[in-house]
């Protein structure tokens, strides 16, 4: 049976389309509504997967925390490791943590490079730190690393380090307080912070504070980050023995620690928040369950978890749902799958609607099972992607077109929703207007080929914009 299924992957490598693919057996099934969601084994034989992202070629792109950076195929599961990088030190929680990957500036497909940024613990004067760097990536290999942040305090446990790229073209990354508790109130120190960085390390001027990269405040150790097409930010926080959190972050909201843990429900806490502005969880748990990956799930191919946040579990071992309201100011319920494949750490979303998780079972942390780590593909195996409204349903004007800063729309009728998305489909920016003409703002946008798509009652259309 492998070995037909091996035969077959090698098949599938040579570039037939997907549907010539065999598909992977499956590990177990479980219901979400009415829709059957299977789950199965892209790969495997992996060590302590700390991130996966959907990169701009359409691979799944890893990080392991030994070191080693490898994209995935996500058609075959075939690993293409692209290096290990070598001044890593992984000691306890610690090692080669989170990344990001985008086009580098400039670039547009089908020319490959890319900026490809990563977080990891080294070690300098016989101490653990923390450093942000900027790889590129070209011709299949990286290359040219460039550091864009070093020096950051760290010790083998809380050293945060998610990375996420904003639509406005600026970089987020999760600092862990490094046990320092009392550095998460420092506005002076990087730890126990969400910072926020142009993509060449330089302090964006909008920043809350002239001159510093911190964005928000009074985080442990916050190791999910994930933006909404709408702009939300939100973020999944570890707590101590209690408190795990959610967070919607903010731009210079105090988020509590260590004066705070969870909610302002003790006096003393409800004194410091009123004090220092500060923003309260969405949702917390006590017992702790480490919270970790965090993503959201807005697509047609599995209804019932459109509109939620999907968490990453650890110590819990599970994947939970957090669907949000429609201000998304609230989580009215949680939801949990997947139990049964040890500690989940990590978390993307295909454009295609399925969902990727990373194990993290050979770290040593709380219900390790010690056993081999691996990326599970979940799917709604029975979806099949049809156009349900015809391509172009009606006309609407879009002006100027190169544009630069703003473009107007002007719409046959009122109201709707208008999706500017990159040529992946990813959504960067939406707005709903309230008549018959909007203005796009474009201001964040990277210079490129978009789509510009009107959802009203009279169906969907789509323009092609140039922003310059
Ligand atoms: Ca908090
Ligand atoms: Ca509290």
């Amino acid at each position: 049976m492998k070995s037909l299924r091996n035969a077959l992957l090698a098949v599938c490598t040579t570039g037939l389309p997907l549907a010539a693919c065999a598909q992977a057996p499956a590990l177990t099934t479980f219901s979400v509504g009415t829709t059957t969601v299977t789950a199965s084994a892209l790969a495997s034989n992996m060590s302590i997967i700390w991130e996966m992202v959907w990169g701009p070629d359409n691979f799944i792109w890893v990080t392991e925390r030994s070191g080693r950076i490898s994209r995935v195929n996500p058609a075959t599961g075939q690993v293409l490791p692209l290096l290990t990088i070598p001044d890593v030190t992984p000691n306890g929680e610690s090692g080669l943590l989170g990344m990001a990957v985008v086009l580098a500036p400039g670039q547009m497909p089908p020319v490959p490079t890319y900026w490809v940024f990563v977080v990891y613990n080294y070690t300098e004067q016989g101490g653990l730190k923390e450093k942000l760097v900027r790889y590129t990536y070209g011709n299949g290999t990286l290359s040219s690393p460039q550091v864009l942040l070093g020096g950051i305090d760290a010790v083998s446990t809380h050293s945060g380090s998610r990375l996420l790229l904003l639509a406005d073209g600026t970089l987020l990354m999760s600092t862990g307080d490094a046990q320092q508790q009392t550095q998460a109130q420092n506005p002076a120190s990087l730890n126990g912070k969400i910072l926020r960085l142009n993509l060449d390390g330089t302090v964006p001027a909008t920043n809350p504070t002239a001159g510093s990269l911190v964005y928000t405040l009074g985080h442990r150790n916050p190791q999910g980050l994930v933006q909404l097409p709408n702009g939300r930010i939100y973020s999944s926080e570890h707590g101590p023995n209690n408190d795990d959190e959610i967070n919607k972050i903010e731009v210079g909201r105090n988020y509590g620690w260590p004066n705070v843990e969870g909610f302002c429900d003790l006096p003393a806490e409800a004194t410091f928040c009123t004090a220092n502005n500060v923003r309260e969880p969405l949702t917390v748990w006590t017992p702790t369950i480490a919270p970790a990956g965090l993503a959201y799930y807005d697509h047609p191919a599995i209804p019932g978890w459109r509109g939620s946040l999907l968490l990453a579990v650890l110590k819990d071992h599970k994947l939970t749902q957090l669907p949000l309201d429609a201000a998304g100011l609230t989580i009215p319920s949680r939801t949990d799958f997947l139990t049964g494949f040890g500690r989940l750490r990590s978390i993307c979303v295909s454009p295609e609607g399925k969902v990727y998780i990373g194990t993290s079972n050979r770290d040593g942390g709380g219900g390790s099972t010690g056993g081999a780590d691996q990326i599970l593909t979940l799917e709604n195996r029975a979806y099949v992607p049809t156009a349900t409204r015809p391509a172009t349903a009606f006309a609407f004007d879009l002006f100027p077109n190169p544009a630069r800063w703003q473009a107007t729309v002007r719409l046959p009728a009122p109201g709707g929703r208008l999706t500017v998305s990159d040529l992946l489909g990813r959504p960067v920016y939406s707005v709903q207007p309230t008549g018959t003409t909007a203005t796009l703002d474009l201001a964040g946008l990277r210079p490129g080929t978009y789509l510009v798509q009107a959802d009203g009652a009279a169906g969907r259309s789509t323009r092609k914009l140039v922003v310059e």
